[in-house]
């Protein structure tokens, strides 16, 4: 299946080792970002990244991990970055605006950088969907992020 750690484990084009990585990872939902970011981290390490290149970020809320992925991705020696967050829908307009300023401002900055940056966030309805993403029975968006750059980085 495509995205999946089995996809990509054992034949990587590149040597992660000498590669660094940071992890940023919004405080909110954190029952939700936490296994995200443990995905992430164990998907790197099983890649071939050490542990001693991998930074770890944390920021208030998913509208915050644009500006902490900038100022990671313009640090010359991280080579990408992986941000991950959880947007669940409320009774306000609140989840629109923010899924849109989130994915906006994290493409933007994989634009501005040139580096690889990941868009680890989950937007859903409700906090079981979040789960089922959250290393449930769709997977852990987490480690699919990491994965992606990877790739990136092999392309
Ligand atoms: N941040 C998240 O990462 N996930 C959420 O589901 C979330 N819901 C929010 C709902 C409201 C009404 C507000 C005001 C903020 C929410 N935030 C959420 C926090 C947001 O990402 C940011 O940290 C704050 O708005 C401060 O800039």
């Amino acid at each position: 299946m495509a995205g999946t750690l089995t996809s990509i484990s054992g034949k990587n084009k590149i040597n992660l080792k000498n590669k660094k990585f940071s992890i940023v990872v919004a405080e909110w939902n954190d029952d939700i970002t936490e296994p995200l970011f443990e995905g992430a981290y164990n998907a790197l390490i099983e890649l071939g990244a050490k542990k001693e290149n991998i930074t770890r970020v944390n920021v208030p809320g998913s509208f915050e991990l644009p500006l902490a992925a900038q100022r990671e991705a313009s640090k010359k020696n991280i080579d990408a970055v992986i941000c991950l967050g959880c947007v669940i829908q409320g009774d306000t307009p609140h989840f629109d605006y923010i899924c849109q300023a989130v994915a906006y401002g994290i493409m933007k900055v994989g634009l501005k950088s040139g580096k690889p940056i990941a868009f680890g966030v989950l937007t859903t309805l409700n906090k079981k969907q979040a789960l089922e993403r959250a290393g449930g029975k769709l997977g852990n968006k987490g480690e699919e992020a990491a994965i992606t750059v990877v790739k990136m980085l092999e392309s």
